[in-house]
């Protein structure tokens, strides 16, 4: 199929999704085409046969905010036309969605039907899509989708009661290319960089939002060190990373706790830690411990949002409640103290991974990109 897809091409795990998605979608011989106003970050254009559209935005002195929704809508309309696009898969509603109907309108006018998927990936339901704002916007753009999927049946729940739904909406899970995080234990040359033999690796990696809680990350790195030899990698960038390191030193932390900032190598990261760390205040779903669990990485999470349909209690880390430092310190301990729990941990993680594998889920995507454009 011609396939157009829409997303933010930022470290942002809908951004990450997008791009896993589009590059297994032309693996599989789809014709993929990205809209996105920058290159997305993750994407790899040398060994995927893909196309990327850049949104160019004029600037004029006379808009405070340049009008980005209508420079994406008439490049979708471009691209729809020039490649003969069959579907548009918009990832995060705000403004995608919005600008996907416009398109839509614009292109009915010319004679062309183009169908519209609407992936909601979160944030643009729980923190911003809700809000006054938007809200009648999201909605109507919801409404107007062809297709309305979310990453997990806690965002499927949250969307029908935050808005007036009348779509189905289907849930599809975030997937994992499994296979791409299978070099766990082959890191060893980096691990001795970072840690000694006996000393234990927590990682965390977000984009360092109020939505994340950092602060929790060292709490809780600082109540494990006391009992663990141990080392915490931060890697990300947001507002939030100077109170964390203003934490890190005040309780004394400087040399156990690293931040490296972005990263594009997350999987090889991954493959030397011996522990995930996600205290967020919520998660639709948790691409971030997904992608620790496939690098056999056990995680240490709140049970807020669509975490629990991921992180199993008890099996492939822990579930505490928002805030409860001190439980998600216990049970990281719980894990990292004895050798042969942590390996079950670590082994539980991975096979449970296999119910997100990138086999599983594409399949779910093509249907619904076949489903609805042979509808009317
Ligand atoms: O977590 C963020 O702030 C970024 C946001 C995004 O749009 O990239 O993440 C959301 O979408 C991810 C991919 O579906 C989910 O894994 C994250 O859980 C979700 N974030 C939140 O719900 C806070």
């Amino acid at each position: 199929m011609k396939i157009g897809i829409v997303c933010y091409p930022t470290f942002g795990g809908s951004g990450v999704v997008a791009t896993e998605l589009g590059m297994a979608l032309a693996d599989k011989g789809h014709e993929v085409h990205f809209i996105t106003y920058n290159q997305p970050v993750r994407l790899d254009f040398i060994s995927h046969k893909l196309h990327f559209h850049q949104v160019l935005i004029e600037e004029y002195p006379l808009f405070q905010y340049q009008p980005y929704e209508l420079a994406l809508s008439s490049k979708m309309v471009e691209v729809v036309k020039k490649y003969n696009l069959e579907v548009l898969h918009v990832h995060y509603a705000i403004p995608h969605a919005y600008a996907a109907f416009m398109a839509k309108q614009m292109l009915l006018e010319k004679g062309i039907h183009i169908r519209v998927v609407t992936t909601l990936h979160g944030t643009d339901i729980t923190l911003v899509g809700s809000h006054p704002t938007y809200k009648t916007a999201v909605e109507f753009s919801i409404n107007n989708s062809d297709v309305v999927t979310a990453v997990s049946n806690n965002l499927k729940d949250t969307t029908n009661q935050l808005f007036n739904i009348r779509k189905n909406i289907e849930v599809v899970y975030n997937f994992i290319d499994v296979d791409k995080y299978s070099k766990a234990g082959e890191e060893e040359c980096k691990r001795i960089a970072l840690a000694k033999p006996n000393e234990r690796i927590l990682t965390h990696i977000s984009n360092f939002r109020p939505v994340k809680r950092v602060e929790d990350v060292i709490k809780v790195f600082f109540e494990v060190q006391k009992e663990i030899p141990s080392k915490l990698l931060m890697i990300g960038e947001g507002p939030e990373r100077m109170k964390a390191e203003i934490l890190t030193k005040e309780l004394g932390l400087k040399n156990k706790v690293f931040f490296l900032g972005n990263s594009t190598e997350i999987d090889q990261i991954l493959c030397y830690s011996d522990m995930f760390l996600l205290p967020s205040k919520t998660e639709s779903f948790g691409l971030a411990a997904l992608e620790a669990m496939a690098a056999k990485t056990p995680v240490i999470s709140t049970n807020t949002g669509g975490l629990p349909e991921v992180n199993i209690h008890g099996e492939t880390g822990f579930l505490s409640s928002l805030g409860d430092v001190n439980d998600m310190a216990k049970n990281a301990i719980t894990i990292l103290k004895d050798d042969k729990v942590l390996t079950k941990f670590k082994n539980n993680a991975k096979d449970h991974t296999k119910k997100f594998s990138l086999e599983n889920i594409l399949p779910v995507y093509e249907e619904i990109y076949k489903s609805c454009y042979k509808s009317k």
